[in-house]
């Protein structure tokens, strides 16, 4: 049996949700609740210590972070593979898996943080907030950098030129492909798209001065195979309103996501 703890709004939990659609692997979708801290209760962290989502749970054996249990599925669940064959083809994929977690995964926090999730804070006293920064093994840092009000424009801006290098970045690569790493899809093409999905629900107003316009384009690994698409846009918002990724947050289905 597997079961998923994640949250419907976290980039992070979208990607395992994309691989486990892929794979046509049924699983209990278990929803982890931010407003009531869910993710930092004794429970979760007993299966996650970083009090991150999300956290697979096969078998009873709790597996954590995302691209590690997107690697987990593929290795269990080979029928519908997700790497390329060899091990130099799958050494690159990794490679742009490990880039993607340090610099787009990172920087998109930024925005998002600062133009969305921040406002769930803003009620707090600092005794309060500093308190909440604490509660989070992985996050204290960042959220005591973000404090109530945001990040700096210079903060926001470095997060920009980072997903500017890695759009730049996964071009030079395409170059007129469709899929990062061969001629199939695989787990560095589910990776990224979170990130492309989240800057479309930023938008241009949300994103600020200085959005970087290849963003505005579709996501390299939804230009894929007809039939795959369906696949990745169903799975990708399944959460959400369909064809209202733009307006989503003001259309208030995202009013409280903490
Ligand atoms: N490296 C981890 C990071 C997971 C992560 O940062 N998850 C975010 C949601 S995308 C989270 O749970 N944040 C909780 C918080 O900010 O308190 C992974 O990929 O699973």
């Amino acid at each position: 049996m597997i079961e998923l703890l994640n949250n419907a709004y976290s980039t992070c939990s979208q990607k395992v949700r994309l691989c486990l659609h892929e794979k046509g692997l049924p699983f209990t979708d278990t929803q982890i609740d931010f407003r009531k801290n869910e993710h930092l209760a004794p429970d979760y962290l007993a299966l996650n210590p970083n009090g991150v989502v999300p956290t697979l749970v096969h078998d009873g054996q709790p597996i954590v972070d995302s691209s590690v249990i997107m690697e987990y599925l593929d290795e269990v669940f080979p029928q519908v593979p997700l790497s390329p064959d060899g091990p130099v083809g799958r050494a690159d994929m990794r490679a742009w898996l490990r880039y993607f977690e340090e610099v787009p995964t990172a920087a998109i926090r930024v925005p998002s943080f600062s133009q969305i999730f921040v406002r769930h804070f803003a009620g707090l006293t600092d005794e309060q907030f500093g308190a909440e920064a604490k509660a989070r093994p992985l996050r204290t840092h960042f959220y005591q950098k973000m404090g109530r009000t945001g990040f700096s424009d210079q903060e926001v801006e470095a997060s920009f030129n980072a997903l500017a290098q890695t759009i730049a970045r996964m071009q030079k690569r395409l170059a007129g492909d469709v899929w990062l790493c061969g001629d199939a899809l695989t787990l560095a093409d589910i990776c990224v798209y979170p990130t492309f999905d989240r800057m479309a629900d930023l938008g241009p107003r949300r994103c600020g001065r200085r959005r970087p316009t290849s963003v505005a384009g579709s996501p390299p690994c939804a230009r894929g195979q007809p039939t795959r698409q369906p696949i990745i846009r169903e799975a990708a918002s399944r959460t959400v309103i369909p064809n209202c990724r733009k307006s989503r947050y003001e259309a208030g289905y995202l009013q409280s996501p903490w």
